[in-house]
C-alpha cells in the first residue's frame, strides 16, 4: 500500500530501499563520527544559528568552557602540549584560546612563536577539544596585510578541522565598529578560502560593544561577536549591552573573561563572578578565562613556582569540574552500546515522566536520495531514513510502517537532493496520543524551522501538520529532530512553493546572467576577489564554500533561464 502511494508520487522516488534488507551499521558510520572522546567528536563544527551557537553534529545550542593561554610573547614556557593535557585532564578545559602576542601596530611580537602555537593547536586537536587561535592585538586594524597572511596560512593547515576557532581581533579599543568591521571582513574573505570554521571579531572598547556590532552585522553566516569581562570591574551593565546584541540575533562568544580587575590584578570577585556565570550559562555562551600565566597578578591561575595553584587557579578548576559534572558531551552518549529495549507491551510513549534523553546507538540502513525537482509533490515514507537514533518502527494504520516511539532527542535523517535553493511546503502526517511534541528540521546543521505537533487523540489518529522550509541546493541530509518528543511520523509530503531563493546574482546587478558565471570563474581561479554579498549570491549550495560545485549549479540555472 505504501509502495504504491510513493510510485504514485510525481516526483521519482526509488523504493528500492524498502524493499532491500535492513542493514543496521555499527555506530561511527552514521553522520556521527566517533573520530574521539571529547566535544569536538560530539558537537561536530561550532556553527551560529540565530543568536546560539550549534554544532554540525548536533541541532541544540552548545556550551563549551575553558581557559585561555597568556600572551605568547610574555609566558611561552606554557605553550606546550604538557600544559594542553593538564588543562583537558586535571581543569576538564572543553576549550582553550591561544593568545599569539601581536603589538597595538598589528605585528606579531615574537615570529617564532608560530611554532609553539602550532603545537598547542596540535595537542588540542589530539585531545579532541575546541582551539580559539587569537590575534591578541589592540590595534590590529593598523596591519591588515599581518592579519590576512597568518589566517590564510592557519587555515590553509587547519581550517579544516572542526576543532578550530579564529578570532581575527582580540580588542580594539577606541576605534569605529566599521573599522573594525573593514578589517575582519578582508580577514575573513582570506579564511573563508580554506575554511567555514567559526570566526569571532572583538568588538570596540576593549571588547565590550557588541550592541554596535549587532546593529551592523557581518554578512558571514558564521561569525560571532566577542564579549570580554572582567568581574571586579564589569558588571550589569555589561551584560546588558550581550542582552542588547542577543535580542538582536548576533551570537556572543566571550573568549576571554576575569575574576579579577580589568587590569588583570586584584582579588578574586567571587560573587560577581558568579552573576557573570549565570548570566552566560542561561544565554549559553562559551567562554575562557584569563589566564594561563604565572605572572604575578591575581588573574594567573599559577603560582611563583610555575605549577601550583593560586586562588584564581583553585576557583577556575573548581568551576571547570563542576560544568564537567553536566556536560552533555560527557553525560549523554551519543553511542550507546547497550541501548534500552523497548518492548511493544509497555508503550513508553504513555509516560511522558519515562522520556528517556539520552541517545541511543545510531543505526543506518540503505536509503535512497529524495531528488526534489523544484514542481509537484514528491513524498518520503518516514521509515526510509538513512539513519536515526533512538526511533522505532512499528504497523500504520494508513499503510505500511510508521516510526513511532520518538522521544525527546530521537532523530531520523534522510538524504535529498534538491535542484535549486527554493522554499518548499513540508506536510507531516503525524499522531501523538496526548502532549504532542515539537520537531526541528535541519540540513548539514543549519536548523531550517520548526514544527509543533499537537496531541492528536491517538497513536494512530493521523493528522496533517504544515511548516515552510528553505531547502538548499544540492546533496544533503534533511535530519528531523525530535526537539520534544511524543508523537508518531508516517509521512512527509513536499510541495514546492517557489520564492526561490535571490542566488545567482554574484555581480549584484538585479538579474542572473551569463555575466554572473563569468565572475565566479574569474574568482574561483584567483584573479578577483567578491565581497560578503557577492560570496552569499555565489554560494548556490549554501554549504559556505565557493568551488566548482557552485559554478556547475549556476550553468545549471542559467541553462533553464
Ligand atoms: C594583560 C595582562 C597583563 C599585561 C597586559 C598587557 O594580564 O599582565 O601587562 O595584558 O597589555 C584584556 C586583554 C588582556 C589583558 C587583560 C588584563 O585582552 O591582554 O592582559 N585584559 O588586563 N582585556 C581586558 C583585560
Amino acid at each position: 500500500m505504501k509502495i504504491q502511494k510513493a510510485f504514485s508520487a510525481v516526483c521519482a522516488f526509488v523504493m528500492t530501499a524498502a524493499l532491500l534488507p535492513r542493514v543496521l551499521l555499527a555506530p561511527g558510520l552514521s553522520e556521527v563520527s566517533a573520530a574521539g572522546n571529547g566535544p569536538v567528536s560530539y558537537y561536530g563544527q561550532l556553527q551560529t544559528s540565530g543568536n546560539r551557537i550549534i554544532g554540525s553534529s548536533y541541532s541544540e545550542p552548545v556550551q563549551v568552557k575553558g581557559m585561555s593561554f597568556f600572551w605568547s610573547n610574555w609566558q611561552g614556557q606554557y605553550w606546550n602540549s604538557g600544559t594542553v593535557d593538564r588543562m583537558v585532564e586535571e581543569f576538564k578545559c572543553e576549550i582553550l584560546r591561544c593568545s599569539l602576542g601581536v603589538d597595538d601596530q598589528g605585528s606579531i611580537y615574537s615570529g617564532g612563536d608560530v611554532g609553539a602555537l602550532r603545537s598547542v593547536m596540535d595537542a588540542a586537536i589530539a585531545k579532541d577539544i575546541y582551539v580559539i587561535v587569537d590575534w591578541h592585538s589592540h590595534g590590529a586594524h593598523n596591519n591588515p596585510n599581518a592579519a590576512k597572511s597568518f589566517f590564510s596560512e592557519i587555515a590553509r593547515d587547519y581550517g579544516k578541522y572542526d576543532n578550530v576557532i579564529f578570532e581575527v581581533y582580540n580588542e580594539p579599543t577606541q576605534v569605529s565598529w566599521s573599522t573594525v568591521k573593514g578589517y575582519a571582513e578582508q580577514v575573513i574573505s582570506e579564511i573563508r578560502k580554506y575554511s567555514d570554521n567559526l570566526v569571532i571579531v572583538g568588538t570596540p572598547t576593549w571588547s565590550q560593544n557588541v550592541d554596535e556590532a549587532a546593529n551592523d552585522p557581518i554578512n558571514d553566516s558564521n561569525v560571532a561577536y566577542v564579549l570580554h569581562f572582567y568581574a571586579g570591574t564589569h558588571g550589569g551593565d555589561l551584560r546588558a549591552k550581550g542582552d542588547t546584541a542577543l535580542s538582536k540575533n548576533a551570537a556572543v562568544f566571550v573568549s576571554e573573561w576575569g575574576t579579577v580587575n580589568a587590569d588583570g590584578d586584584g582579588a578574586v570577585n567571587v560573587g560577581s563572578t558568579e552573576q557573570w556565570l549565570s548570566w552566560m550559562d542561561s544565554n549559553k555562551l562559551s567562554w575562557c578565562n584569563w589566564a594561563i600565566s604565572s605572572k604575578a597578578e591575581g588573574s594567573s591561575i599559577f603560582g611563583g613556582d610555575g605549577s601550583s595553584l593560586t586562588e584564581a587557579g583553585n576557583y577556575l578548576k573548581k568551576i571547570l569540574n563542576t560544568h564537567a559534572e553536566t556536560a552533555v558531551w560527557r553525560t549523554v552518549p551519543k553511542s550507546n552500546n547497550d541501548p534500552e529495549p523497548q518492548t511493544s507491551e509497555s508503550d513508553p510513549q504513555n509516560s511522558e515522566s519515562e522520556q528517556q534523553t539520552t541517545e541511543s546507538t545510531p543505526q543506518t540502513q540503505n536509503a535512497e536520495r529524495l531528488s526534489l525537482s523544484g514542481s509537484g509533490n514528491a513524498v518520503l515514507e518516514a521509515e526510509n531514513y538513512a539513519s536515526m537514533s533512538g526511533v522505532e518502527l512499528e504497523d500504520c494504520a494508513q499503510g505500511g510502517k510508521n516510526v513511532g516511539y520518538i522521544e525527546s532527542g530521537d532523530w531520523m535523517s534522510y538524504p535529498i537532493s534538491v535542484q535549486q535553493a527554493m522554499k518548499y511546503e513540508l506536510t507531516v502526517d503525524a499522531a501523538s496520543e496526548s502532549g504532542g511534541g515539537q520537531i526541528a528540521f535541519s540540513c548539514g546543521g543549519n536548523t531550517l524551522g520548526t514544527l509543533d505537533i499537537p496531541a492528536t487523540g491517538g497513536w494512530q489518529n493521523w493528522q496533517q501538520f504544515k511548516v515552510t522550509l528553505e531547502l538548499p541546493a544540492g546533496e544533503s541530509d534533511l535530519k528531523l529532530y525530535a526537539q520534544q518528543g511524543g508523537f508518531n511520523v508516517d509521512k512527509m509530503t513536499f510541495t514546492a512553493v517557489g520564492g526561490q531563493a535571490a542566488v545567482g546574482d554574484v555581480n549584484l546587478d538585479g538579474s542572473v546572467s551569463a555575466a554572473d558565471a563569468v565572475l565566479l570563474c574569474r574568482y574561483l581561479v584567483g584573479s578577483v576577489q567578491l565581497n560578503g554579498e557577492q560570496a552569499k549570491q555565489a554560494d548556490m549550495n549554501e554549504d559556505r564554500k565557493l568551488n566548482a560545485k557552485d559554478l556547475t549549479l549556476l550553468k545549471r540555472v542559467l541553462l533553464r533561464h
